[in-house]
């Protein structure tokens, strides 16, 4: 198993062994779409949903709803329905006993959360609210399904859910969420473009929907967030009304966004190469292996032992001191994504020195162990600078400006392409069949062009694409 997995050229391939060799998820499980988190993959999870809580704990908060919504709560609202339908499972007995009323798994829990916010909203000076839970959901997917990128339990779903006096306050909410996903993802390295997708596209229920989407290296896009503005529509179904200083019964205006396992897809896909994982320092679980190295006999593991002691209060620190070759060792912890690589041999320790060695491009430097700690520090924070200059450089050179539908057919199989739409359904549906592409959505930037198929003068600008 020491050959290199070829990334671009062999995207599905490599994704796959990749989660199984590193221990991400185990898709060994017995049932279509349900994966197993690996301690190490759950490590990471760990990490990178600690980042999501911090930056939501700072005005959200967190509650725990049950998994089960009742039929009649879940059938109320009719786009939400409709939208859903196809993929919730259904639990209908308790043991050999029908249910007098079946319970839905929540695939979302709209439909769980706002009958209680009907009895938790009361007045003005309840709002806004904002709360969020990260849960399991569960959605019978019958397109292809992909580990961490299309599952049909989502094991970590992060859904913020927020009511607001006034439209332009949940509006105001929406752009906030949209802020949030950005800082969320510039901390993991994820390059992202954020657009408002077609209305055919939006969340059931919703007045309109925002996405985040990056770019993977087979030239597909993944949606890896989405915020809704739900405007009263939930708010009218469930009954959920504050009451104004002037003493008015109003509808609270509603927001939901939310953030699945796909972030961690993203970041396996986005920095990894042929060598396996290359993950940012902030979220790797260990952050610096240390290797001794033998010569002449000699080894160095007295100073190894040193030196972790030394770094292990600071940083995720693992010494490799198995009977295994440096070689076999350097591909092991390579192949894991570790960010800094020490090695440690006996001329290193007469001189006082060590070699560091970075996981992103490869380079060594000798190091004095005085300077140990600055140094360690300076490199994990250039690791993070150059894993996401690196991303966006592969990001942006595959957004491409195009005119035509054959330009933006060709630009679509390496990534996005942006082009001018009329903001018609049917020229968009035409735009997607003759591209074989999606309408991501829109972009806030506008530019004066021609719609692709009716001619029409326009400002709006898309991207199209083949998503995931
Ligand atoms: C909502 N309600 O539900 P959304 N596997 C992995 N990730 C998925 C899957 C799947 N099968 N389906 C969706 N996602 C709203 C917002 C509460 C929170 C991910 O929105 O249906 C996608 O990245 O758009 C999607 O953007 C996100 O979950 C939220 O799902």
């Amino acid at each position: 198993m020491r050959e290199r997995l070829p990334r671009k050229e062999k995207f599905s391939e490599w994704y796959n062994e990749l989660l199984l060799r590193t221990e991400i998820v185990d898709v060994r499980y017995p049932s279509k779409g349900l994966c197993v988190w690996y301690p190490f993959g759950f490590s990471l999870r760990r990490r990178i949903y600690s980042i999501l809580r911090s930056l939501l704990d700072v005005d959200h908060q967190e509650v725990l709803f049950p998994l089960l919504i009742p039929e009649n709560e879940f059938m109320k609202e009719s786009e939400h329905i409709k939208g859903f339908e196809e993929e919730v499972y259904w639990v209908t007995k308790g043991g050999s006993t029908p249910l007098e009323m079946p319970l839905a798994l929540r695939p979302t829990s709209e439909t769980a959360i706002y009958p209680m916010l009907q009895l938790w909203i009361r007045s003005h000076v309840d709002l806004p609210l904002k709360i969020y839970q990260i849960v399991n959901t569960f959605r019978y997917e019958t397109k292809h399904t992909r580990p961490l990128i299309r599952v049909r339990e989502i094991t970590s779903f992060k859904e913020a859910h927020t009511a607001h006096a006034t439209w332009a306050e949940a509006e105001e909410q929406v752009k906030a969420a949209l802020k949030l996903y950005s800082e969320f993802f510039r901390r993991l390295a994820i390059p992202h473009v954020i657009t408002k997708r077609p209305d055919w596209d939006k969340f059931p229920g919703a007045d309109y929907s925002m996405a985040v989407d990056t770019l993977m290296p087979d030239g597909k896009t993944l949606q890896i967030g989405t915020v809704h503005h739900l405007g009263t529509n939930f708010a009218e179904t469930f009954d959920v009304r504050y009451e104004d200083p002037e003493g008015e019964q109003r509808y609270v205006n509603q927001t939901c966004y939310g953030i699945s396992e796909r972030c961690v897809a993203a970041v396996i896909a986005v920095h990894g190469d042929d060598r396996g994982l290359v993950l940012p320092p902030e979220i790797a679980p260990t952050q610096i292996i240390i290797i001794p190295i033998v010569s002449k006999g000699k080894d160095a593991l007295g100073a190894c032992k040193r030196i972790l002691d030394m770094l292990k209060d600071v940083y995720r620190v693992v010494l490799d001191n198995s009977q295994e070759r440096p070689g076999a060792k350097y591909y092991k912890w390579e192949m894991k994504g570790v960010p800094l690589r020490v090695e440690i041999g006996p001329r290193d320790m007469e001189r006082g020195e060590v070699t560091l060695v970075r996981r992103d491009t490869f380079e060594r430097e000798t190091v004095a162990i005085s300077k140990l700690n600055d140094a360690i520090e300076d490199k994990l924070g250039a690791i993070h600078a150059n894993l996401y200059e690196r991303a966006r450089q592969s990001f942006d050179s595959r957004i491409v400006d195009c005119k035509t539908l054959d330009e933006a057919k060709t630009a679509i199989r390496k990534g996005m392409a942006k082009i001018s739409w009329c903001g018609e359904e049917e020229c968009g549906l035409c735009m997607e069949d003759r591209t074989g592409g999606d309408i991501l959505g829109e972009l806030a930037k506008t530019k004066r062009g021609e719609c692709p198929i009716c001619g029409k003068k326009t400002d709006k600008v898309v991207l199209m694409a083949r998503a995931y």
